[in-house]
């Protein structure tokens, strides 16, 4: 009598992109179309550590502590190093749930990763990371916290050239929407590509993107049960 088989894992999905390049459309839409699919996002505001990002996202800059309204002893602006670690620390924080639900067979599909948390810190670090800078907030040493999670099977790469990201509803609400620094984070996004990255065209129309990346989805969902789940993110 045969032994029932364990479930194939399901594959690791993750977007990437600049602010308003139309990812969490096309997450939203693979989620809808991909079977046995789950999203999830990064930050995921609902955590402590969530809490704390949302806050200093929400803050055009560090000079909250000086608003009016502001308690008594206000807490310092935080230094970029240390919300980059909060970001990488809201992602280690889901990294068990997400690799369980992998080899139970969900599809996770996740809006933003570790490759927003090195391309914007590096962003600030004066650019692309191309310098060679070793510490700093240099490429590398923006890695480095996010080094051992789990690897995606794929990376789309929603690509949208800043001017015109620019231009689409809501931009500049949040911290980081500047063309000049949105230039930085995608100079350090090329950085970062490699193997498993599928770059798409954003201004294409929503169909059309959407059709590209289902199809090259569910190709990487059809191999992922092949090959044993990395848990080895740029090691
Ligand atoms: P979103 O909710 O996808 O719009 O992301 C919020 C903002 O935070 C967006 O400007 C991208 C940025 N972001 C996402 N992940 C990280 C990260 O790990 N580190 C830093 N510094 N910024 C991030
Ligand atoms: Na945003
Ligand atoms: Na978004």
């Amino acid at each position: 009598q045969q032994q029932p088989q364990p479930p194939r894992r399901g594959a690791f999905i993750v977007f990437e992109g600049i602010d308003r390049c139309g990812k969490s459309t096309q997450t939203a839409l693979l989620a809808a179309s991909l079977p046995n699919s789950l999203l999830r996002r990064f930050p995921d505001r609902t955590t402590k550590t969530g809490a704390i990002i949302s806050s200093y996202l929400s803050h055009p800059s560090s000079s909250s502590a000086s608003s009016p309204s502001a308690a008594a002893t206000p807490s310092p602006p935080l230094p970029d190093e240390a919300i980059h670690l909060l970001f990488s620390a809201n992602r280690w924080e889901s990294a068990a749930s997400l690799t369980a639900l992998l080899r139970a067979g969900t599809n996770v599909i996740v809006d933003r990763y570790a490759y927003s948390g090195a391309a914007y810190t590096a962003a600030k670090g004066g650019g692309g990371g191309g310098g060679g800078v070793a510490g700093g907030l240099g490429l590398e040493w923006c890695k480095a916290p996010d080094r051992g999670l789990p690897t995606p099977d794929l990376v789309v790469y929603v690509d949208v050239a800043p001017a015109v990201a620019a231009a689409r509803a809501g931009y500049g609400e949040e911290r980081y929407e500047r063309i000049e620094f949105q230039e930085k984070v995608a100079a350090a996004f090329a950085e970062l590509r490699d193997e498993r990255w599928v770059v798409v065209d954003g201004t294409r129309p929503v169909e059309e993107v959407q059709r590209t990346i289902e199809k090259v989805a569910r190709e990487v969902v059809a191999k992922a049960g092949m090959e044993p789940l990395r848990e080895d993110l740029w090691c």
